[in-house]
């Protein structure tokens, strides 16, 4: 790996134990890595903010059976074609479908699309994953 620097971090011993047992949790073998993870995740909400392109998912579940709701949905995801790498559906059951939608674009549309989605009547649950392109985080 190119440009790895080694810096002494100073934490009060409370903070650090917490963190040891929270790097324990999660499996890590070392804390460079779970610090390293939890830069990136500042850096992803950072690049969200600031408006760069970012990528993510949307995840939602909803009811089948709600009167033109399928299209609807359909209908606003064309609108947002250009963000849109991909979507998969799921019947999880007679009654409920889960749809997964990958995007990339600026944080605006994404969230514009997201709300619209979850606005519909008979979604019943949205989620945005807040991901990154990868080219930020190194
Ligand atoms: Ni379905």
């Amino acid at each position: 790996m190119a440009g790895i620097v080694r810096f002494g971090v100073s934490l009060e011993k409370g903070l650090l134990d917490k963190f040891d047992r929270l790097m324990r949790r999660k499996g890590y073998g070392n804390r460079s890595k779970a610090l390293a993870d939890i830069v990136r995740e500042k850096l992803i909400v950072q690049e969200w903010a600031e408006g760069k392109e970012v990528v993510g998912t949307i995840t939602m579940i909803y009811n089948h059976h709600q009167r033109e709701l399928t299209s609807r949905l359909l209908d606003i995801q064309h609108h947002y074609y250009t963000e849109i790498l991909s979507s998969q559906h799921i019947h999880l059951d007679q009654c409920n479908c889960l749809e997964v939608v990958v995007v990339r674009g600026v944080p605006g549309k994404i969230k514009a699309l997201a709300d619209q989605l979850g606005a519909c009547r008979g979604v019943k649950h949205l989620q945005v994953t807040m991901s990154s392109t990868g080219k930020g985080i190194e």
